[in-house]
């Protein structure tokens, strides 16, 4: 194992936030660590096209070390709890498993699992989906009843000749494997349900707003890649997606493709935000091709948001929001996001800390 899992905690900046007893620096631009930093000096100056190939052959001689990313900083929680299970010497695949189920089963997290943010009919309808690094997937769509739905996704994957189960079917999978029916809809959702019933006024950017001004104390849709010892890559995702939803609905943090992506030879990438837009540019999937190009995390995350703007127009753009995160096959980190305010969590062998994503535009349409 080498000195990898030797912690110790980094000061990057002087901004910090805490989440329980976890206390992280918050960076700013530059925003990769002294080791990160230094690798990407010598991949980062030849053009694209140039560097494509050689890319390839650096990231697996380059290898930096393993991490773990989630989009939004309160993750770093859920980090931790992947970092514990590599340090056990876990793969990527039990590492990211084990992450994600940490927000599920917080009640104060109004996007995930237990206490997740309900439809416009009350229900409390998650999607979830989990990739490895052999190309498995396995996801589950308007899950009702069971508070860890990437649990349910990895046996769909595991268990299953399919890759996809919805609703109804989804949940009766679940029972059949031994999950347990349980109410999702705490005192504290239901309430923000009941004061939403009152204007009944469906706007996805004003959701994304409200979740971006709590996540300073709460929690928003996971999304976490890791990268292990053996170079291993793999991604879970997972949300109750966006609050009072119509029934039914699905975004794409259950679609392989558009919410999450691994390509084990190249990286991967998964997303949150508006999931109609995400879903729109095949987010995730885009990233890693232009990974495989040769763009570094970053760009990659960029491009793909650049496509909306291609597909929809700039005004289209500024009124909705996406988040992406990536990492590559070296270990290099990255993420970008269409409007401020989002941020990704990180941790690996030397620290644990939150990237504030640089954004394509400085505010939408008022
Ligand atoms: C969805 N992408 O269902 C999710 C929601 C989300 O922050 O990420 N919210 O569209």
């Amino acid at each position: 194992m080498g000195s990898f899992f030797k912690f110790s905690t980094f000061i990057l900046s002087d901004s910090h936030i805490s989440f329980g007893e976890i206390r992280v620096s918050i960076i700013f631009i530059p925003h990769i660590n002294m080791q990160r930093r230094k690798f990407l000096k010598v991949l980062g100056s030849a053009s694209p096209a140039l560097f494509a190939p050689q890319l390839m052959q650096a990231s697996s001689a380059s290898f930096i070390g393993p991490v773990v990313i989630s989009t939004w900083a309160p993750n770093v929680k859920a980090n931790a709890e992947a970092w514990r299970a590599l340090s056990n010497g876990q793969n990527a695949l039990e590492a990211v498993h084990q992450g994600v189920m940490v927000p599920e089963s917080d009640p104060d997290d109004n996007s995930v699992g237990y206490g997740g943010l309900p439809d416009r009919d009350g229900a409390v309808t998650l999607d979830a989906c989990i990739m490895d690094h052999l190309g498995n997937i396995g996801a589950v769509m308007g899950l009702e009843q069971i508070k860890h739905p990437i649990s349910v996704a990895r046996k769909v994957m595991e268990e299953t000749p399919h890759v996809q189960l919805v609703g109804e079917g989804a949940l009766k999978f679940a029972l059949e494997k031994g999950f347990q029916k349980e109410n999702l809809l705490t005192e504290k959702s239901k309430a923000l349900w009941e004061s939403w019933l009152k204007k009944s006024n469906y706007d996805p950017l004003q959701s994304i707003r409200e979740i971006e001004k709590r996540i300073r104390e709460n929690h928003d849709t996971i999304g976490m890649l890791a990268i292990d010892a053996e170079q291993r890559i793999s991604g879970a995702c997972s949300t109750s997606g966006m609050a009072y939803k119509i029934h039914g609905r699905v975004g794409d943090s259950s679609i392989i493709g558009a919410g999450l992506y691994v390509n084990n030879r190249i990286g991967a990438a998964t997303a949150t935000g508006v999931g109609e837009d995400v879903v729109r540019i095949c987010g995730a999937h885009t990233i890693v091709e232009m990974m495989r190009q040769g763009y570094e995390p970053k760009e990659a995350c960029r491009i793909a948001l650049e496509r909306l703007i291609e597909l929809k127009g700039e005004d289209y753009a500024r009124k909705t929001q996406i988040g992406f995160i990536a990492l590559n096959k070296a270990g290099e980190v990255g993420c970008y996001s269409m409007l401020p305010e989002f941020s990704m969590a990180v941790r690996d062998a030397e620290a644990e800390y939150v990237i504030q994503a640089e954004s394509i535009f400085s505010s939408d349409l008022k």
